[in-house]
C-alpha cells in the first residue's frame, strides 16, 4: 500500500467530497442524486470511515470498485484491517461502535474487505485549478502537507491522521501549508466548519444529521440541507 496519493485535476467535471458515510451508502447516493452528481464527468472524496453503524456496510466493495469514487482510510477501515491482521483491537468496543456486520462475517469473507481497505491511501492530494486540496481522515499531523508523504512511513503520524481530534479540540486554526484546503472527517459537526484552511466534514450523515457535499473547485458546500 502507498499511504499517500495524488490525483490529478478533474478537466471533464466536478470533484465533490462527503464526510464520514459509515454504512449509509444509500443516503450518500440519493444525495449526490439530488445534487444531480454524473458518474460520466464527476469524481466523489470521501474522508473514510465508509463502513460501520448504517445498514449498507456490504455494499462498501461495489463503492470502492467505481471508477469515480476515491477514499481514504479511517479509523473504522483500520479497525477491520487490524481484527483480521492480528492487531489488538478491543471486540466489545468495536461492536459498540458498528462493527458488527464485520465481525459476524466469515474470516474467509472479511478478507476482500480488509484488501480492499488495505489499498486506500491513508492522506490524498487532488489538484483543482486554484491549488491542491488534501484529504485525510482526521487531522494533520503537519503543519506543512509536504511533511505528509514521508512521514506516513511512521505509525504515530499515521494515527494522528486517522484519530486525532485534537485540532477541533483546541479550535486550532493555524493553515496546513502547502495546501489549498484540508478536508477531514471523524469528529461530528453541526454544519461545515472550517480552522484555518482544514474543512471538517462529518455533518452526521450517518445518524441525525445529513451529508454534506463539498465542490473542491469553489470550496462551497453543494448539498441539500435537511429540509430543502
Ligand atoms: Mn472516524
Amino acid at each position: 500500500m502507498n499511504a499517500f496519493r495524488r490525483l490529478a485535476a478533474n478537466t471533464r467535471g466536478r470533484d465533490l467530497a462527503v464526510g464520514d458515510i459509515h454504512g449509509h451508502f444509500g443516503r450518500l447516493q440519493a444525495c449526490l442524486d439530488a445534487v444531480g452528481f454524473d458518474p460520466a464527468l464527476d469524481r466523489l472524496f470521501s474522508v473514510g470511515d465508509l463502513v460501520d453503524r448504517g445498514p449498507d456496510s456490504l455494499q462498501v466493495l461495489a463503492w470502492l470498485a467505481k471508477p469515480w469514487f476515491h477514499a481514504v482510510q479511517g479509523n473504522h477501515e483500520t479497525l477491520a484491517i487490524n481484527h483480521l491482521c492480528g492487531g489488538r483491537v478491543d471486540l466489545e468496543t468495536y461492536r459498540a461502535v458498528g462493527g458488527g456486520w464485520f465481525l459476524d462475517l466469515p474470516a474467509q469473507a472479511q478478507r476482500p474487505f480488509v484488501e480492499a481497505f488495505q489499498q486506500l491511501p491513508v492522506a490524498l492530494q487532488v489538484e483543482t485549478a486554484d491549488g491542491p486540496v488534501g484529504l485525510l481522515h482526521a487531522d494533520s499531523p503537519f503543519s506543512d502537507w509536504a511533511q505528509v508523504p514521508e512521514g506516513l512511513d511512521d505509525a504515530a503520524v499515521r494515527e494522528v491522521c486517522q484519530w486525532s481530534r485534537r485540532r477541533l479540540q483546541t479550535a486550532d486554526s493555524t493553515p496546513v501549508q502547502g495546501l489549498r484546503a484540508l478536508l477531514v472527517g471523524h469528529t461530528p459537526v453541526p454544519a461545515v466548519k472550517v480552522l484555518g484552511n482544514v474543512w471538517h466534514l462529518d455533518t452526521r450523515g450517518w445518524s441525525s444529521g445529513c451529508f454534506s457535499l463539498l465542490d473542491l473547485a469553489s470550496l462551497t458546500v453543494v448539498s441539500p440541507t435537511a429540509d430543502a
